[in-house]
């Protein structure tokens, strides 16, 4: 192994008591909880375009970050220097998965088949370097927001000639995440949406987004790739309107256009946020439709309204996303990755580690809580009463689909007035804060 990280161990488990920084206090991989092990449960992943490509720039002043092993050149070496330096992260944080843009891992060429060439040269040394560790690839995308090309939109621009461009993205990371047994790919609509109504077809749009997807469900039989297919959605920033701007909008986008089949979602904390809803929110939409694949653990900054992708600290926060988890039987293919950067004060090498050992160790936490909490299952049981009257007599016969409204008239009219129970939220909120 290279040693970009010298003063960085391997971080262990050292448990609650230890004062060590860089080791986990919480984290203990092979732990069992409810039948499997707490990597196997949590499959974290961390993300190349954070770890290796954000300098930590803002839009008021260049980026901070250290990154000795970047010789700052947009080639080809420069790209290959960095796939040591990322697996050398990945073993000594303990993360077993990872996510890539093409153009986090190789730079754009001076034409699109040399950046095709030059993305193919490092996907073979990822590939050396995930048979060398034992690292697996959780998913794959393009990057089709970055170039100014994609300044209005990919598959939803105006310019047919541009949708061919990310047509050709898309082909070529479909390959490269199929070669290196990437379990899922990922769509994240950066631009996929518009600046302004004014000068937008928005039904001309969405036909060309399923049109597009369609293409890349068709190509993935083709190549036989089984991985599954995700949409990130998230409401605005960079556009001023995404179409995937939350779950909701995403599966009914999906059903619209026969694609439900294919695709799955993945879930982004800080994205809820920005849509106005709670993470558990977005969960619950998604699990209802059998349809959360992934999950983008990060967590935005409430007095500030963009995307700040910080690390997931909050134990509330991971404790309903594990609550879910566990209730849905665990991920099968997607993962938590680590949709997160460091704030620009933390610029050292050392905070990439601090803030992974941050995550891990607050899902962790909220992987016990939850367990603890299903297991005692007095949410449940609440939960299960408060809707009881559905379980038998006319609730039933509604859940059944017998009634009609007619009947429902009659049954109203002869039945005394209804008397609720109390929903008891204050108690609830109680009971959570006991677990915590
Ligand atoms: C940006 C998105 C992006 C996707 C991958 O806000 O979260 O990082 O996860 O394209
Ligand atoms: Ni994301
Ligand atoms: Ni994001």
């Amino acid at each position: 192994m290279s040693d970009h990280f010298p003063t960085i161990p391997k971080i262990q488990y050292e448990g609650p008591l230890s004062d060590n920084p860089l080791s986990f206090h919480h984290y203990n991989p092979e732990e069992l909880i409810a039948g499997k092990t707490m990597r196997e449960h949590l499959r974290f992943g961390a993300a190349y375009w954070h770890c290796m490509r954000n300098g930590l720039g803002d839009p008021f002043g260049e980026g901070t970050a250290l990154m000795p092993w970047d010789n700052g050149e947009e080639s080809l070496d420069n790209a290959l220097s960095r796939v040591p330096v990322f697996f050398e992260f990945l073993e000594k944080i303990d993360i077993d998965y990872y996510c890539f843009h093409d153009r986090d891992i190789s730079p754009e060429g001076e034409s699109l088949s040399q950046t095709h060439e030059m993305f193919h040269q490092v996907v073979d040394a990822l590939e050396t370097s995930q048979k060398q560790s034992g690292k697996k690839l959780l998913w794959g995308t393009a990057c089709l927001f970055s170039h100014p090309r994609y300044a209005q939109g990919a598959a939803t621009s105006p310019n047919a000639e541009v949708f061919s461009y990310a047509a050709s993205q898309v082909k070529n990371a479909l390959d490269a995440t199929h070669r290196l047994g990437g379990q899922g790919y990922t769509f994240w609509g950066g631009r996929e949406g518009y600046g302004s109504l004014i000068n937008t077809d928005m039904k001309r749009e969405l036909d060309h987004l399923a049109a597009f997807l369609h293409m890349a469900v068709d190509y993935a039989k083709k190549i036989a790739y089984q991985g599954q297919f995700y949409i990130e959605p998230k409401p605005r920033e960079p556009s001023t309107h995404q179409y995937d701007s939350d779950a909701a909008a995403c599966l009914n986008f999906l059903r619209e256009y026969d694609l439900l089949d294919h695709f799955k979602l993945n879930i982004e904390t800080n994205h809820a946020t920005l849509a106005g809803h709670t993470m558990e929110h977005e969960l619950e939409v998604a699990m209802g439709a059998d349809a959360l694949g992934s999950i983008d653990a990060n967590r935005g900054d409430e007095l500030l309204g963009w995307d700040t992708d910080q690390f997931p600290t909050n134990l509330y926060g991971t404790t309903n996303v594990m609550l879910r988890l566990l209730k849905m039987g665990g991920f099968s293919t997607g993962g938590l990755n680590f949709d997160a950067k460091r704030r620009r004060e933390s610029h050292e090498p050392e905070d990439l580690f601090h803030a992974h050992i941050g995550g891990m160790d607050a899902f962790a936490r909220g992987l016990k809580i939850a367990h603890k909490i299903i297991a005692d299952g007095r949410f449940e049981e609440f939960v299960k009463l408060r809707y009881s009257s559905y379980d038998e007599g006319i609730g039933a016969e509604i859940e059944g689909g017998k009634v009609s409204l007619e009947r429902l008239d009659e049954y109203a009219q002869q039945i005394t007035p209804p008397q609720l129970c109390s929903g008891r939220q204050e108690r609830l909120e109680n009971l959570l804060n006991d677990y915590l």
